[in-house]
C-alpha cells in the first residue's frame, strides 16, 4: 500500500538527502514539498529541492517556500549548506530548475494538500513545526487529514545539541528554533513519531560511511550521496558541536523502513520559553509521543545506500 507523504524540511545538507532517498521509496507518494528558512537559506533551499526533484523524482512535486520566522536564529555557517547543494554539478547539468514553485506559502501548501487528499496522510517535518503550528491555527480542520507526524526534534537525554548564550544546552535545535510552536503542536491531537537524539547519536557520519560512498561512486545516486557529505564535518576523534549527524535522514527512513528502529510511548511537556526553552522533557502530565530510542546501525546505512543506488 502506498503511503502519502507531505514534507517540510530546512534545507540542510540531512534535509536535501532525505528529500532524495524519499523519492526513491517504492511505496511513497510524495503530496509536496515545503521549505522554512530555519537551518538554511530559502533560495538555495528551494532551488537545490527543485533541482533534486527534476533530476531525480518519479513524479512531479510541487515545492512551496515558507514565510515562518523562528525566534532563536541558527549560525550563519550551518545555514550556507544549502548553497553548497544547490551549486552541484550534478544538479545543474541541464539548466535552471523545473518543479514548480506554489503561489501559497508552505502552511498553506500544506493545508491544501490535506484537504485535497482522500487518505490521511503522514507529515514528515525534519526542521522546525513553525508551518505546522500556523497550519493548525488557521485551519483547525487538517488534523482529521494527518495519519501522523514524523518529526527529528527534542531528546530526553541531559545534553542537547545547543550551544547558544542564555540556554542551559537541554533543548535539540529544531525545537529550539521555535519552541512555541513545538507546543502548538504538543498541544494538538496529533500522534507524534519522534525522531529524537536518543536515536540519530547512534548515527554520526564517519569517514568509514564515507570511505564506503567513495567506493561506490561510479553510481550516480551513491556520489550524489558522497558529494553532499564531503560539505560537513564527521565525527573523527571526539564530538564537537559541528559534528554532523544523519538526523533527518534517520527520519526519513523510518517511513520507508519502521524495522530499523526501536521506539516507545512515552509522555512528554515541551518548554516555551526561558532558559530551557524548547526541552522536552518526561512528564506524567504531558502528551503521549512515541519516541524512537534506537536504531541499528549498519542495516540503517545498508539501507540508504541501496536506496540511494540509480543503477546508473
Ligand atoms: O538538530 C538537528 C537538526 C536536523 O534537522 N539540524 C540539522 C538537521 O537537519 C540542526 C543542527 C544541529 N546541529 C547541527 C545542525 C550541525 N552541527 N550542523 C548543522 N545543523
Ligand atoms: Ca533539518
Amino acid at each position: 500500500m502506498t503511503k502519502k507523504v507531505y514534507m517540510n524540511h530546512d534545507g540542510g545538507v540531512d534535509d536535501l538527502v532525505s528529500l532524495y532517498l524519499l523519492m526513491q521509496m517504492e511505496d511513497v507518494e510524495l503530496l509536496g514539498v515545503s521549505v522554512i528558512p530555519a537551518d538554511c537559506y530559502l533560495e538555495p533551499a528551494v532551488y537545490a529541492s527543485r533541482k533534486i526533484i527534476d533530476r531525480f523524482g518519479k513524479q512531479d512535486v510541487e515545492v512551496a517556500a515558507s514565510t515562518s520566522r523562528g525566534k532563536n536564529p541558527f549560525p550563519k555557517d550551518w545555514r550556507m549548506h544549502a548553497f553548497f547543494v544547490d551549486a552541484l554539478p550534478i544538479l545543474n547539468e541541464f539548466g535552471s530548475p523545473k518543479a514548480n514553485v506554489s503561489d501559497l506559502p508552505a502552511h498553506q501548501h500544506m493545508i491544501e494538500a490535506l484537504r485535497n487528499s482522500s487518505e490521511p496522510v503522514t507529515l514528515l517535518f525534519i526542521g522546525p513545526l513553525t508551518d505546522l503550528a500556523r497550519a493548525l491555527e488557521e485551519a483547525p480542520d487538517i488534523e482529521e487529514k494527518i495519519e501522523k507526524l514524523v518529526w527529528m526534534g527534542g531528546t530526553f537525554l541531559e545534553e542537547g545539541n545547543v550551544e547558544e548564550p542564555e540556554h542551559d544546552g537541554t533543548a535539540e535545535w529544531n525545537a529550539f528554533w521555535d519552541p512555541e510552536a513545538a507546543k502548538t503542536v504538543w498541544d494538538s491531537n496529533i500522534k507524534i513519531d519522534l525522531v529524537a537524539l536518543e536515536s540519530t547519536n547512534m548515527v554520526p557520519l564517519t569517514v568509514d560511511v564515507r570511505e564506503r560512498w567513495a567506493r561506490e561512486r561510479k553510481d550516480i545516486g551513491i556520489d550524489f550521496l558522497g558529494q553532499c557529505y564531503a560539505m560537513v564535518p564527521p565525527l573523527v576523534h571526539f564530538q564537537t558541536n559541528s559534528t554532523y549527524f544523519l538526523w533527518d535522514v534517520l527520519t526519513t527512513a523510518t517511513i520507508g523502513k519502521p524495522e530499523l528502529v526501536k521506539t516507545k510511548e512515552v509522555k512528554s511537556i515541551v518548554h516555551p520559553d526561558g532558559a530551557s526553552q524548547g526541552k522536552t522533557e518526561l512528564s506524567e502530565d504531558g502528551r503521549s509521543v512515541e519516541l524512537v530510542y534506537e536504531v541499528e546501525r549498519d542495516a540503517f546505512f545498508d539501507y540508504i545506500t541501496d536506496l540511494a543506488r540509480q543503477g546508473e
